[in-house]
């Protein structure tokens, strides 16, 4: 039977014994584990109860299982749900929902907890732990590896991911085999991976960037990883002489900055640094390229298209640019107003077409079409403009969004959780330049009358209620929030106001 992106995969599958990943932790798993173990994943699936086109969702630790667990699912039909490990309960129950998962996999540490809130929209639980194992694990070991695929045509959909709402509700982003198969692949070719590539993996799997732009490129290449749990600095620059890519968000490469060991020697056996999911700052490209002679790749994409654009492989990486679009990927600029396709040079909203555009979010027929042209050109949401060379520069966002550490964060998220607590007034959260982040989120609140609520008592109250990448770094108080003629915050006015708190007194 034919499985769109797992054929895909296993088409360009090397020798059996060739390594797919090396672990932290001295674990390694070869192409041939990987395909007998992805079939006993993918039967302890069908065993629980998951049906062709039914959602897993899956909040767990980064292991090889994790990964298992992802091609176990396109292999058996399914719908792949990948949750933050920092999610907290209040928000997995809107997760489950929303999506109505079959199945649930879970820490075991939090097995207690989960199970009653997957039990309540019908979902079974399972466990996965951070040493691979748990329920799930141990019932796959029972199985045989041996597994007939579902067949899945380029449509299908393969995965889920929520991005979080401008206005408030999550919206499931809902990605085909083929928006998935199709970006991989290109990116494989633009950015020359193959057989012999070793990259070193050290973002987590429940995103676009490192689940798809770094696993799919490097099982469709047929290539391995060093697979690291967390991202540690200094164990990446040791891993260095041993790897040939890296794949970061920016902070990755601010802090490799900061380790001694990062020098022109230990980068000599790279051939490739690639950067995403937020602005790289011209300053930290220079800086890497003064310290390891190499040009940093920047690539833009998003939950929803995937990669768009990517800096050239040959040819100038030019500092402060996002490059041009991908082979197959069709990108204007336009007048966010009224959607008029502007001159070049002149800035506007980004929209972009291609087989790597999703299918729309889940079960919200509305907001897809509110994001999508008549001509099938997706709104991005972000503001560009493509410069005389045709380099496309993101120049600011039309959405009302903070990028902390490569995490996206809503404001109004967290306004809607401070503004509900007895003693505030009114919030703002705005995203301030932060020198390790890239911004940190700031909540600038007006009390009630006579409250004399604290900013310890604002992050108590959220304690449980918000992941934490999403918790301001600083709050501060205000008699009144500025706004224009209309009554609208001017968080512009915010922005200027505060731009100096993460950075003032830095030298360098
Ligand atoms: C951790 N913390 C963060 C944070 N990450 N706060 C704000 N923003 C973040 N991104 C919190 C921790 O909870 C902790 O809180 C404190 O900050 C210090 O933690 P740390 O030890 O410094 O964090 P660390 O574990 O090192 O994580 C930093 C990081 C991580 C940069 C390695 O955030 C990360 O892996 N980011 C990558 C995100 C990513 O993959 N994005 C891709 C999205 S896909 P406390 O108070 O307990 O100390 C996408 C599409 C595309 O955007 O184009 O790719
Ligand atoms: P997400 O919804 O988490 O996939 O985040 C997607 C958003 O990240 C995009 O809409 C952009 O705003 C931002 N982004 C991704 N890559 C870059 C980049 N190289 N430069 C600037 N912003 C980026």
């Amino acid at each position: 039977m034919t499985n769109h992106l797992f054929d895909a995969f296993r088409a360009s599958m090397p020798a059996p014994s060739q390594t797919l990943m090396e672990t932290d932790n001295g674990r390694s798993i070869s192409y041939g584990d990987m395909l007998a173990r992805s079939g006993q994943f993918a039967h302890a699936l069908v065993e629980a109860g998951v049906q062709p086109g039914d959602r897993v969702a899956v909040q767990v630790e980064k292991t090889p299982e994790a990964l298992l667990l992802y091609l176990a699912c396109l292999r058996a039909g399914a719908v792949f749900l990948p949750l933050n490990i920092a999610y907290t309960l209040p928000e997995l129950d809107y997760f489950f929902r929303d999506a109505e998962p079959r199945l649930v996999v879970c820490d075991p540490e939090k097995a207690g907890d989960i199970q009653s809130l997957a039990a309540s929209v019908g979902a079974a639980t399972l466990t996965l732990g951070r040493d691979g194992r748990g329920a799930l694990a141990d019932r796959a070991a029972l199985q045989p590896a041996d597994f007939a695929n579902v067949a899945r045509g380029p449509d299908d959909l393969a995965a889920i991911l929520y991005t979080s709402g401008t206005t408030g509700r999550s919206k499931g982003a809902m990605l085909s085999h083929e928006n998935l198969a199709s970006n991989a692949r290109v990116l494989m070719e633009h950015w020359r991976f193959g057989a012999e590539d070793v990259l070193i993996h050290a973002l987590p799997i429940f995103h676009t960037h490192g689940l798809f732009v770094a696993t799919n490129v490097i099982l469709m290449a047929g290539a391995k990883m060093l697979f690291e749990q967390k991202f540690d600095p200094g164990r990446v620059v040791s891993l260095l002489p041993r790897a040939t890519a890296l794949m970061g968000v920016p902070t990755f490469y601010v802090r490799l900055l900061q380790q001694d060991g990062l020098t022109r020697d230990a980068a000599s056996h790279m051939r490739l640094f690639i950067s995403g999911s937020a602005p790289l700052l011209a300053e930290t490209h220079n800086a890497w390229r003064v310290r390891t002679g190499h040009a940093i790749l920047e690539r833009y994409g998003m939950t929803e298209t995937n990669m768009n654009t990517s800096n050239p492989y040959d040819g100038e990486r030019r500092a402060g640019t996002v490059g041009f679009p991908l082979p197959g990927v069709s990108l204007r600029i336009t007048d966010p107003e009224s959607a008029k396709p502007l001159a070049q040079g002149e800035i506007g909203m980004i929209e972009v077409k291609g087989p790597n555009v999703f299918a729309g979010y889940w079960r919200m027929p509305e907001k897809t079409r509110a994001e999508f042209r008549g001509d099938g050109f997706f709104v991005t949401g972000d503001l560009g403009l493509i410069d005389a060379d045709g380099y496309v520069h993101i120049v600011g966002r039309g959405k009302d969004l903070i990028i902390s550490g490569g995490y996206n964060v809503y404001p109004k998220e967290i306004e809607s959780e401070i503004d509900a607590l007895a003693g505030v007034g009114e919030s703002a959260v705005i995203g301030v330049a932060h020198p390790d982040f890239g911004e940190g989120v700031t909540a600038v609140v007006v009390r009630r009358p006579g409250s004399a609520i604290s900013a310890a008592d604002i992050a108590g109250a959220i304690a449980g209620r918000l992941a934490k990448y999403k918790h301001p770094k600083q709050v501060i108080f205000v008699d009144e929030l500025p706004r224009n003629t209309m009554g609208k915050v001017q968080k512009n006015v915010l922005r200027e106001t505060y731009k100096d708190i993460y950075t003032a007194g830095r030298t360098g």
